[in-house]
């Protein structure tokens, strides 16, 4: 396992430095953010990434993520061209030393929250989500001013977008995410990236538009598109754990003994009803989930992937990208080693 830590680059307030003095963080998990969606990553460029990674003394572990152009997914316009280019950067990432890929396939929005600064009774602040919330929201006006969405819209393009998905539907985005991972699968084989896909954030769908990677039957249903190992899984406790009916250690075991997760993304969240949750610090104690149960099935099924800290709570009158502060990261981190430590002492996998 490789224990890793998600940086932005070199805007981002929490430096390699300071990631560097965390001391069980091996990885460097990254990604080149000029690069409009659609367009071949730079061979480069990655290079260039990866360098600078490794003066620091980490190795670049995964990138997250090369975003999937929205004509990919609603199978429209320049489809093959632009799955062509897909292929293209995975080659790239591979000539440049990387091994593993996060991607999603949510339709218009990426992850999704209400408030990204609730407050905490401890003081700290952190995401939360509430379905009435979010569907108050007025996207009459694009995306500008809502919270989270990495992707400005406006108005119109906004509109246009959403009403394509809800033509597609459901059954139509998985033959287009058929026809892309029928594409690019192989190419990942061939160079020997790891591909996996991150699941729908929050698992249900948003203002109508389809979610297709929510649970159990929806990954069953994925991984055997292409039944091969490089085509599998960036398993986001976080995501898929604010529904109550996916039962996280339960998929690890069946995922990561099947070698199908590549990519471990260990969060916990608190659920306050139908619908509604916001993030916590790592701790079982602190949350819903039991993530020790969860590191547990990663040690005994023998996990080699890249695993780090998602989301963490703003603490300590830090202040920044929400989610992604450096000192709850690093609590979670040097948790998550510490259980990592003694369940394998304890396991035949020691
Ligand atoms: C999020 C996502 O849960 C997470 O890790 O921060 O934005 C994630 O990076 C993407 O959905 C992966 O494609
Ligand atoms: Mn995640």
């Amino acid at each position: 396992m490789l224990m890793s830590f998600r940086w932005y680059g070199a805007n981002d307030k929490v430096t390699l430095e300071m990631i560097r003095q965390i001391p069980v963080i091996k990885g460097i998990v990254g990604a080149l953010y000029d690069i409009p969606a659609g367009e071949v990553w730079p061979l480069r460029s990655l290079q260039d990434l990866s360098g600078t990674v490794k003066s620091k003394g980490f190795t670049l572990s995964a990138i997250e993520s090369i975003p999937v152009h929205d004509n990919i997914k609603l199978g429209s316009g320049d489809f093959d061209k632009l799955t062509d280019n897909y292929c293209q950067s995975i080659r790239n990432m591979a000539k440049a030393g990387i091994s593993t890929l996060c991607y999603n396939f949510m339709p218009v929005f990426d992850w999704t929250r209400s408030n990204l600064a609730m407050n905490l009774p401890d003081g700290s602040n952190c995401l939360s989500y509430d379905d009435a919330e979010v569907l108050a929201m007025d996207l009459s006006k694009g995306t500008r001013g809502l919270p989270g969405w990495s992707t400005e819209y406006d108005a119109s393009d906004l509109k246009r977008l959403m009403d394509a998905y809800t033509e597609l539907g459901s059954d139509g985005l998985w033959t287009n995410l058929e026809r892309f991972l029928k594409k690019v699968v192989p190419v990942a084989q061939e160079v020997d990236v790891k591909m996996g896909i991150h699941p729908d954030d929050p698992p249900w769908p948003i203002f109508g538009l389809p979610r297709i990677i929510c649970d159990e039957a929806g990954i069953d249903r994925f991984l055997k598109i292409v039944d091969v190992k490089h085509h599998g899984l960036s398993l986001c406790t976080g995501s898929f754990g604010v529904s109550p009916a996916n039962d996280i250690p339960k998929m690890v075991r069946k995922y990561s003994a099947a070698g199908r997760i590549h990519f471990a993304h260990i969060r916990n969240v608190r659920i306050n009803g139908q619908h509604s949750f916001n993030e916590t610090a790592h701790p079982t104690e602190c949350g819903s989930l039991d993530i020790a149960e969860i590191v547990k099935a990663y040690v005994e099924t023998g996990f080699d992937g890249v695993m780090r800290p998602d989301h963490g709570r703003m603490i300590w009158g830090e202040t920044g990208r929400p989610g992604y502060g450096l000192y709850d990261r690093a609590l979670g981190a040097m948790y998550l080693a510490g259980l990592w430590e003694a369940f394998k002492k304890g396991s035949r996998h020691a």
